[in-house]
Protein backbone atom coordinates (compact mmCIF):
# COMPACT_ATOMS: atom_id res chain seq x y z
CA UNK A 1 0.00 0.00 0.00
CA UNK A 2 1.38 3.69 -0.53
CA UNK A 3 1.15 5.83 2.20
CA UNK A 4 -1.83 7.84 2.12
CA UNK A 5 -3.68 10.97 3.55
CA UNK A 6 -7.07 12.37 4.11
CA UNK A 7 -8.44 15.65 5.53
CA UNK A 8 -11.99 16.61 7.96
CA UNK A 9 -13.18 19.82 7.51
CA UNK A 10 -15.41 20.50 9.97
CA UNK A 11 -17.85 23.21 10.75
CA UNK A 12 -20.43 22.94 13.46
CA UNK A 13 -23.24 25.87 14.51
CA UNK A 14 -21.90 26.94 17.42
CA UNK A 15 -18.91 28.36 16.32
CA UNK A 16 -16.80 25.87 16.61
CA UNK A 17 -14.34 24.26 13.42
CA UNK A 18 -11.16 22.61 12.90
CA UNK A 19 -9.20 20.86 10.47
CA UNK A 20 -8.00 17.09 10.98
CA UNK A 21 -5.72 15.00 9.31
CA UNK A 22 -4.90 11.36 8.53
CA UNK A 23 -1.57 9.64 7.61
CA UNK A 24 -1.28 6.03 6.91
CA UNK A 25 1.96 5.12 5.51
CA UNK A 26 1.67 1.26 5.83
CA UNK A 27 -1.30 -1.15 5.36
CA UNK A 28 -2.11 -2.29 8.71
CA UNK A 29 0.10 0.22 10.12
CA UNK A 30 -1.00 3.22 12.25
CA UNK A 31 -3.40 6.17 11.38
CA UNK A 32 -1.82 9.47 12.77
CA UNK A 33 -4.16 12.12 13.09
CA UNK A 34 -3.46 15.60 14.12
CA UNK A 35 -4.89 19.43 12.79
CA UNK A 36 -6.75 21.59 15.75
CA UNK A 37 -9.86 22.25 16.21
CA UNK A 38 -11.46 25.90 17.57
CA UNK A 39 -13.89 27.59 19.65
CA UNK A 40 -14.44 24.82 22.29
CA UNK A 41 -15.10 25.30 25.56
CA UNK A 42 -12.07 24.86 27.66
CA UNK A 43 -11.64 21.27 29.07
CA UNK A 44 -11.94 18.18 27.05
CA UNK A 45 -14.58 17.29 24.38
CA UNK A 46 -15.58 13.60 23.19
CA UNK A 47 -13.90 13.02 19.79
CA UNK A 48 -15.17 10.21 17.27
CA UNK A 49 -15.24 8.97 13.75
CA UNK A 50 -19.17 8.82 13.44
CA UNK A 51 -20.37 5.93 10.71
CA UNK A 52 -21.55 7.61 8.07
CA UNK A 53 -20.09 10.63 5.95
CA UNK A 54 -23.56 12.39 5.47
CA UNK A 55 -24.07 16.17 7.05
CA UNK A 56 -27.35 16.90 5.23
CA UNK A 57 -29.07 17.39 8.59
CA UNK A 58 -25.63 18.77 10.17
CA UNK A 59 -23.77 16.28 12.54
CA UNK A 60 -26.88 14.50 13.40
CA UNK A 61 -27.10 12.54 10.66
CA UNK A 62 -23.62 11.16 11.03
CA UNK A 63 -25.04 7.92 12.78
CA UNK A 64 -23.53 6.03 15.46
CA UNK A 65 -19.68 5.74 16.39
CA UNK A 66 -17.99 3.67 13.39
CA UNK A 67 -18.49 0.12 14.76
CA UNK A 68 -17.46 -2.16 12.32
CA UNK A 69 -16.90 -4.81 14.85
CA UNK A 70 -20.25 -4.07 16.97
CA UNK A 71 -18.71 -3.76 20.09
CA UNK A 72 -19.19 -1.81 23.16
CA UNK A 73 -18.30 1.68 23.48
CA UNK A 74 -14.97 2.27 24.97
CA UNK A 75 -11.08 3.88 25.59
CA UNK A 76 -8.93 4.36 22.77
CA UNK A 77 -6.74 1.64 24.74
CA UNK A 78 -8.87 -0.58 25.27
CA UNK A 79 -9.69 -3.40 23.60
CA UNK A 80 -13.59 -3.31 23.66
CA UNK A 81 -14.51 -0.24 22.03
CA UNK A 82 -15.71 1.25 18.62
CA UNK A 83 -13.17 1.36 15.97
CA UNK A 84 -14.57 5.25 16.11
CA UNK A 85 -13.75 5.51 19.63
CA UNK A 86 -10.77 8.44 19.11
CA UNK A 87 -11.26 9.70 23.65
CA UNK A 88 -11.08 13.27 24.07
CA UNK A 89 -9.35 16.22 22.96
CA UNK A 90 -8.56 19.10 25.13
CA UNK A 91 -8.91 22.47 24.99
CA UNK A 92 -6.72 25.28 26.52
CA UNK A 93 -7.92 28.99 28.09
CA UNK A 94 -7.70 29.94 24.42
CA UNK A 95 -10.77 27.58 23.20
CA UNK A 96 -8.22 25.75 20.90
CA UNK A 97 -7.30 22.07 20.97
CA UNK A 98 -4.39 20.44 19.56
CA UNK A 99 -4.59 16.66 18.28
CA UNK A 100 -1.65 14.34 18.28
CA UNK A 101 -3.65 10.74 17.91
CA UNK A 102 -2.20 7.33 16.75
CA UNK A 103 -4.55 4.58 16.43
CA UNK A 104 -4.31 1.22 15.01
CA UNK A 105 -8.70 1.16 14.19
CA UNK A 106 -9.12 3.63 11.90
CA UNK A 107 -7.38 2.93 8.63
CA UNK A 108 -7.71 5.01 5.57
CA UNK A 109 -8.05 1.79 3.07
CA UNK A 110 -9.63 -1.31 3.55
CA UNK A 111 -12.62 -3.04 5.14
CA UNK A 112 -12.47 -0.63 8.03
CA UNK A 113 -11.34 2.12 5.89
CA UNK A 114 -12.65 5.54 7.90
CA UNK A 115 -12.65 7.71 4.45
CA UNK A 116 -16.38 8.48 3.65
CA UNK A 117 -17.38 8.82 7.15
CA UNK A 118 -17.17 11.58 9.89
CA UNK A 119 -15.08 13.19 12.74
CA UNK A 120 -17.09 14.70 15.44
CA UNK A 121 -16.30 16.84 18.40
CA UNK A 122 -18.53 16.95 21.08
CA UNK A 123 -19.82 19.51 24.00
CA UNK A 124 -19.17 17.20 26.66
CA UNK A 125 -16.24 15.18 27.84
CA UNK A 126 -16.49 11.10 26.98
CA UNK A 127 -16.67 8.93 29.70
CA UNK A 128 -14.83 6.42 28.01
CA UNK A 129 -17.59 3.56 28.94
CA UNK A 130 -16.44 3.91 32.53
CA UNK A 131 -19.81 6.09 33.66
CA UNK A 132 -22.09 3.03 34.51
CA UNK A 133 -25.08 3.79 32.64
CA UNK A 134 -26.41 2.56 29.04
CA UNK A 135 -25.22 5.72 26.86
CA UNK A 136 -21.58 5.58 28.68
CA UNK A 137 -21.71 1.71 26.35
CA UNK A 138 -22.80 3.52 23.68
CA UNK A 139 -21.68 7.19 23.33
CA UNK A 140 -19.77 7.95 26.31
CA UNK A 141 -22.12 10.76 27.78
CA UNK A 142 -20.35 12.97 24.91
CA UNK A 143 -23.02 15.00 24.81
CA UNK A 144 -24.52 17.23 21.72
CA UNK A 145 -22.34 17.52 18.55
CA UNK A 146 -20.58 20.68 18.27
CA UNK A 147 -18.87 20.45 14.92
CA UNK A 148 -18.75 17.36 11.97
CA UNK A 149 -16.53 17.28 9.05
CA UNK A 150 -16.28 14.04 6.12
CA UNK A 151 -13.06 12.69 5.96
CA UNK A 152 -11.69 12.10 2.40
CA UNK A 153 -8.71 11.47 0.59
CA UNK A 154 -5.87 14.17 -0.03
CA UNK A 155 -3.18 14.16 -2.25
CA UNK A 156 -0.01 13.02 -1.31
CA UNK A 157 2.84 15.84 -1.33
CU1 LIG B 1 -19.12 11.19 18.63
ZN1 LIG C 1 -17.94 4.86 20.71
Amino acid sequence: MAPLKAVAVLTGTEGVSGDVFFKQDHEDGPTIVTGKIEGLRPGKHGFHVHAQGDTTNGCLSTGPHFNPNNLDHGAPEDEIRHAGDLGNVTAGNDGVAEISIKDLQIPLSGANSIVGRAVVVHTDLDDLGRGGSELSKTTGNAGGRLACGVIGLQELS
